[in-house]
């Protein structure tokens, strides 16, 4: 238990996981993203917001930014001593760390996810993902951690390990105290977050939307993947929504850093994830920067998006993604 004097809600993150029980390797990689942020949050508050005249496997300029964070996070699990392979929105391979996988992690991160936000302030984060030995290319269903990180008007660190979703608040220390824990989502919510242009809309998306509009819920979308879901979780009701669209029959987010991380801490709060068809946690990335459509939130909000989209274009299989597929390496 915590030391006397303390309540649980000051105890802080390395603290709790070890009163959780949970394995210290996983302990330690979970305090080592969390020690990362601290200097990515130090590089958005002072750092260059320019372009770093690079870009991504996407052909997408990559910020001063997103180049710096991935690097501080890189390092970091790097030097961990408990990771085989990561794998991020930066890199276009999957980087091994070590060939013994015994008892460590492969971890998959978007360092910076929304980072196009920073220069206009508004919140962005990192997402991470983490799986058990070296194989990052299967279902996200196996992971055994997720976490993101938001840089708002407060630093939060929300992680699940499988035994439910705990908020984390930094302090003046810049230490990570409990906030919250046992997160939990109503079955139904009163606020949507649609990605995409509406006129890209198939006729099942845009019954769905209709419909959540004639039940009064509110639209909240700020552009930034983290802050949104952190509302919805937070709030503990909502639906967020990338979906497949006409010019973009993927959708746009990334399974493997991006959807499998929400994906298994909506879960854990209750909620659920879908690509329109089946849980997003049941999806087999078959190459690293896969992308796929998400409703992700409040349990019956997500099963609405279903029943519109068999109703209305019938169970049709998401294309499958062009592109190379990368073997994993371990
Ligand atoms: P960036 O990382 O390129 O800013 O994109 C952010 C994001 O991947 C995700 O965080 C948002 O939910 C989504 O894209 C917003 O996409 P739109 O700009 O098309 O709404």
């Amino acid at each position: 238990m915590s030391e006397p004097g303390k309540t649980k809600f000051q105890v802080d993150l390395r603290r709790h996981l070890r009163e959780t029980g949970v394995e210290d390797n996983l302990t330690h990689l979970i305090c080592e993203i969390a020690e990362a942020s601290k200097y990515i949050i130090h590089s958005i508050r002072t750092g260059d917001l320019g372009v770093a005249g690079t870009s991504n496997l996407y052909g997408e300029k990559q910020l001063a930014l997103d180049v710096l964070a991935d690097r501080i996070l890189r390092k970091r699990l790097d030097h961990s001593g408990v990771v085989v392979n990561m794998m991020s929105e930066e890199m276009d391979q999957i980087i091994p760390v070590s060939t013994d996988w015994e008892g460590k992690y492969s971890v998959a991160f978007d360092p910076l996810d929304g980072s196009s936000l920073v220069d206009v302030n508004l919140a962005v984060g990192t997402i991470v993902a983490i799986f058990p030995g070296y194989d990052l290319l299967r279902p996200g269903r196996e992971q055994v951690a997720a976490i993101y990180i938001l840089y708002g008007p407060r630093t939060t660190l929300v992680y699940s390990v499988g035994d439910g979703v705990y908020e984390f608040g930094m302090n003046n220390l810049m230490e990570y105290t409990l906030l919250r824990e046992h997160i939990t989502l109503k079955p139904k919510g009163n606020l949507y977050s649609p990605g995409g242009l509406r006129n890209q809309y198939t006729p099942g998306v845009e019954n769905y939307v209709s419909t959540l509009e004639k039940r009064g819920v509110k639209l909240r979308y700020s552009g930034g993947f983290v802050p949104d879901i952190n509302q919805v979780l937070l709030k503990g009701e909502g639906v967020f929504l990338y979906p497949h669209l006409k010019d973009l029959p993927r959708g746009k987010l990334r399974l493997l850093f991006e959807l499998s991380p929400m994906a298994y801490l909506v879960e854990q709060a209750g909620g659920a994830a879908s690509d329109g068809h089946q849980p997003i946690l049941d999806l087999l990335p078959t190459q690293i920067h896969e992308r796929a459509p998400v409703f992700i939130g409040c349990k019956d909000d997500v099963a609405l998006a279903e029943e519109m989209l068999r109703t209305y274009e019938g169970k049709k299989d998401v294309p499958a993604e062009k592109g190379r597929s990368v073997k994993a390496s371990g």
